[in-house]
């Protein structure tokens, strides 16, 4: 299968200030290589929106994944996912990242059949099951972590180790494009992850209990 993994275009200051590469997609697409499919990656921070429309057509994809952690890309993403959609029909579309997982519905509802599904949660864990479903022709709505109009899956499972995990940073093509400050180059490099569960903190004193979680 080919994947296309996309990154929506640009945030204020990304301009002037600072714009970092898709360390969350790289390492969706390193997972979908190390599934045994073809993988490619654009960054629309740095490329333009002709480019992505020239991958979707011209290589053809399968399935294009859009990364979201920023509420404001969704106008951007569901306009894209609609337009790539009419140019390639036979492309699956789905979208995940942070801000995707906690607007899953609505992403699905503005796509307008567009996207086929949202993928809530870690996207490593998820990514080789989705595909799996997309190859098997299994209900996308069985995917730990999948939204889709007609259901939602179980619960996102968890990568294991982050040890286990190292980003395609060979897939981006404009590597010297990212910067931090006065356009100091700049790589990102990821050291722990956040706790999963519900903590709950009570203020020191003698009356309060431990922390539970
Ligand atoms: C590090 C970080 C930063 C860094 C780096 C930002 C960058 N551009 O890379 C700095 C400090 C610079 C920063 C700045 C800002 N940030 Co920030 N940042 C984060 C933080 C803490 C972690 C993001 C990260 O890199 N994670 C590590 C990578 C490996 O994980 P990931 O990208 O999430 O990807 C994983 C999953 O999301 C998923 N995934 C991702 N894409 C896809 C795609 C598919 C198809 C699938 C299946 C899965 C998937 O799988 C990946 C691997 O597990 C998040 C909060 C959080 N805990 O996520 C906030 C967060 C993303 N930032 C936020 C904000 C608001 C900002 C700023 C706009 C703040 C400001 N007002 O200036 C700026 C914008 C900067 C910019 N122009 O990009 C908000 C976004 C809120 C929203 N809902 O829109 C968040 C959610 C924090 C918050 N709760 O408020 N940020």
């Amino acid at each position: 299968m080919r994947v296309l993994c996309v990154h929506p275009g640009p945030l204020m200051y990304t301009r002037i200030f600072l714009r970092l590469e898709p360390l969350g997609l790289e390492l969706v697409a390193a997972a979908v290589r190390r599934a045994g499919h073809e993988v490619a990656l654009i960054d629309l921070q740095v490329e333009r929106h002709a480019d992505f429309f020239g991958w979707v057509e011209r290589w053809r994809a399968d399935l294009i994944l859009f990364s979201c952690n920023y509420l404001a890309n969704v106008p951007e993403i569901v306009d894209l996912a609609k337009a790539a959609k009419a140019k390639r029909p036979q492309a699956t579309i789905c979208v995940g990242g942070h801000s995707a997982s906690f607007v899953a519905d609505a992403l699905i509802a503005h796509g307008e059949g567009a996207i086929a599904c949202v993928i809530r949660g870690e996207g490593e864990a998820a990514v080789p099951l989705l595909l799996d479903a997309l190859e098997t022709g299994a209900d996308l709505a069985s995917v730990p972590g999948a939204v889709t109009s007609g259901g939602q899956g179980p619960a996102p499972g968890f990568v294991h180790s982050l040890d286990d995990l190292l980003p395609a940073r060979d897939l981006l093509r404009h590597r010297r494009k990212y910067f931090l400050g006065v356009l100091d180059p700049c790589a990102s490099i990821e050291f722990s992850r956040g706790c999963p569960w519900i903590a709950r903190f009570a203020a020191p004193g003698p009356s309060t209990a431990a922390p539970t979680g």
